[in-house]
């Protein structure tokens, strides 16, 4: 199908033209590349092409089979709409469930069936439109059979499918060039331990992930693995509740050479952390890798997935993505939808605008706080008594518990020096709001 959408442009800050980006600019080349190669902004085909609105409470507000009743056909129209779609916001990347991209048949082999002919119909138009697979993901949560897990399952038979629809989608994965494969963890939890036997459940994910890398890396899958942290929801209990939790895991079942984090903003606050503790603690582990852009509300205790927005917080997970040495496999990936209220397909075109120019915004107030140099260099300044005399010796292992007792006997009164975050905080708003 055409559906000929008018292609979003960069026309600046004084532009009042809805459909116009006003900050996001994708060749606009700053610090040696273009904004487009600094973001890698990718669409999530599950919000963006499937869901129509559906909450707990009402059905959909929305209609996205495009005038199709043929399984195969919706999920075709569909496709050449995502697709265009990338090109009219000239996004390059995008990212996928297996459900997401074909119709699910009545049994598991007819739905791999309908979910490769899919695979060789996307396959034919990312060459068509020049895009990219940022990464897939197999939709291991949705249907009953993982009603108690996939991997974590009491039961083998559903550990043994999940294992299957996870090869069918490294498949996929490899066949278009995806450079990442994710690992949210869906019902991977429990909702009480009166029914669980979490030490078998944690081992078999580790178990499962093992065959899940080992079977890529045979296939000549050479891109990332992510685990996407989330604390709850559905599960009372997430086994991948952060980063911190995930790479205990990791490093527990041998796996964090292979396995990185896919960091999602609404998963971190619900974490009770914010954005940027979650993408500084991937980064000091040597797991940062990609990132799920979106916001949450800090009123609701729930996933609600909204195109971010927050300025603030795109500034300070750029900060963070920069100082990180900037994306390699991994990419902006906008988990976000549309309010169930905002219910055309021109919303959709206004989510992503404001999603991409909160980014490049963020993006450009980052990197002019990194060239400011002030915050960075009063942090250095801040542990300086660690480059000299005792700190030296503690940070570069010749200081012992005895050692340090007896120079700590000959100190007078210590002056612990102030933490000024109220003037760093300023700082931040003056390089962000400078010229108003
Ligand atoms: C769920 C979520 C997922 C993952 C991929 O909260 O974020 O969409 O990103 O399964
Ligand atoms: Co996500």
């Amino acid at each position: 199908m055409k559906f000929d959408l008018k292609a979003v442009k960069y026309e600046g800050a004084n532009s009042k033209n809805p459909f116009a980006f006003k900050f996001y600019d994708k060749d606009e080349v700053i610090n040696g590349k273009k904004m487009s190669e600094h973001m890698k902004f990718a669409m999530s085909y599950w919000h963006t092409i499937d869901q129509e609105g559906t909450d707990v409470f009402g059905g959909p507000t929305m209609d996205k089979k495009f005038g199709k009743t043929d399984p195969l056909e919706i999920f075709k129209a569909k496709a050449d709409f995502a697709f265009e779609l990338m090109d009219a916001l000239g996004m390059e990347y995008y990212c996928f469930h297996d459900v997401d991209i074909a119709p699910e048949g009545k049994t598991l082999k007819e739905s791999l069936a309908y979910f490769y002919e899919m695979v060789d119909y996307i396959y034919d138009l990312q060459k068509k439109h020049n895009k990219k697979l940022l990464w897939a993901t197999a939709n291991n949560f949705s249907d009953k059979k993982f009603m108690v897990g996939a991997a974590t399952s009491a039961n083998a038979d559903v550990f043994a499918t999940a294992a299957a629809k996870v090869k069918a989608c490294i498949d996929a994965c490899i066949k278009l060039g995806g450079t990442g494969y994710v690992f949210w963890g869906g019902r991977e939890g429990y909702d009480t331990l009166l029914n669980t036997d979490m030490g078998l459940e944690l081992d078999n994910l580790g178990r499962f992930l093992t065959m899940a890398r080992d079977y890529a890396r045979k296939q000549g899958f050479t891109g990332d693995f992510y685990i996407e942290p989330k604390p709850k929801e559905p599960t009372k209990h997430q086994y991948d509740f952060d980063v911190a939790t995930c790479v205990g895991f990791l490093k527990k079942y041998g796996l964090a050479d292979d396995f990185k984090m896919n960091i999602e903003a609404n998963h971190a606050t619900l974490a009770m952390h914010t954005f940027q503790h979650e993408l500084r603690t991937a980064t000091i582990n040597g797991a940062f890798g990609s990132i799920d852009a979106n916001q949450g509300d800090c009123m609701l205790g729930w996933d609600t997935d909204q195109f971010p927005t927050n300025v603030y917080d795109t500034t300070l997970c750029m900060y963070e993505v920069i100082k990180a040495g900037g994306f390699t496999n991994g990419g902006l990936n906008f988990d976000a939808k549309t309010r169930r209220a905002s219910n055309t397909f021109d919303d959709i075109l206004f989510g992503y605008i404001a999603g991409m120019d909160s980014f490049a915004l963020g993006y450009k107030l980052a990197d002019r706080i990194i060239k400011d140099g002030r915050i960075d260099e009063f942090v250095k300044n801040r542990y300086a008594s660690y480059t000299q005399g005792v700190g030296k010796d503690i940070v570069e292992g010749r200081a012992t518990l005895e050692s340090l007792a007896t120079y700590a006997e000959t100190l007078g009164e210590i002056k612990v020096e102030s933490g000024r975050q109220e003037y760093l905080e300023s700082i931040i708003n003056e390089l962000m709001f400078k010229g108003v």
